[in-house]
């Protein structure tokens, strides 16, 4: 069954403006912004406008903006901290990890292999 999309989650009240974020893009249909609890210096979420709590309720529209989104931030991320790679990531529900049930992907400078807990 699919997840029912809670309008007061974290990264809907930042779309909103209700909560502050350290944001590095934005455009008509996405948000970039830095990470609260980055597992390494640069961790950076993308995020859509449209309300959808995984990557499977999302649209193939929105997906593709995230997608464009990632492919501008991305080497950003890597030119400012000085990674030659970086890993992109994103969990799609509780079971899988996911924690805010807004879907967002993680730009991550570096390889995820080596992280502990995500
Ligand atoms: P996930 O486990 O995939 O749901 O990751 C959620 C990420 O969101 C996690 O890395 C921490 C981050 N996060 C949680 N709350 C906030 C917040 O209020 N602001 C920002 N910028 N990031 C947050």
């Amino acid at each position: 069954m699919n997840p029912v999309y809670d309008n007061d989650n974290i990264f809907a009240k930042i779309l909103r403006g209700d909560l502050p974020c350290i944001k590095v893009y934005e455009d008509e249909h996405t948000l970039a912004f830095m990470d609260i609890m980055p597992q390494r210096e640069g961790h950076t979420l993308v995020i859509p406008k449209e309300p959808a709590v995984t990557l499977y309720q999302l649209s193939p529209e929105a997906a593709l903006a995230c997608m464009k989104t990632v492919q501008k931030v991305g080497p950003a991320v890597q030119k400012a901290t000085g990674y030659e790679g970086s890993s992109i990531f994103q969990l799609n529900g509780e079971a899988a990890g996911q924690t805010v049930p807004h879907i967002h992907f993680h730009i991550l400078p570096g390889s995820v292999l080596n992280i502990d807990a995500l």
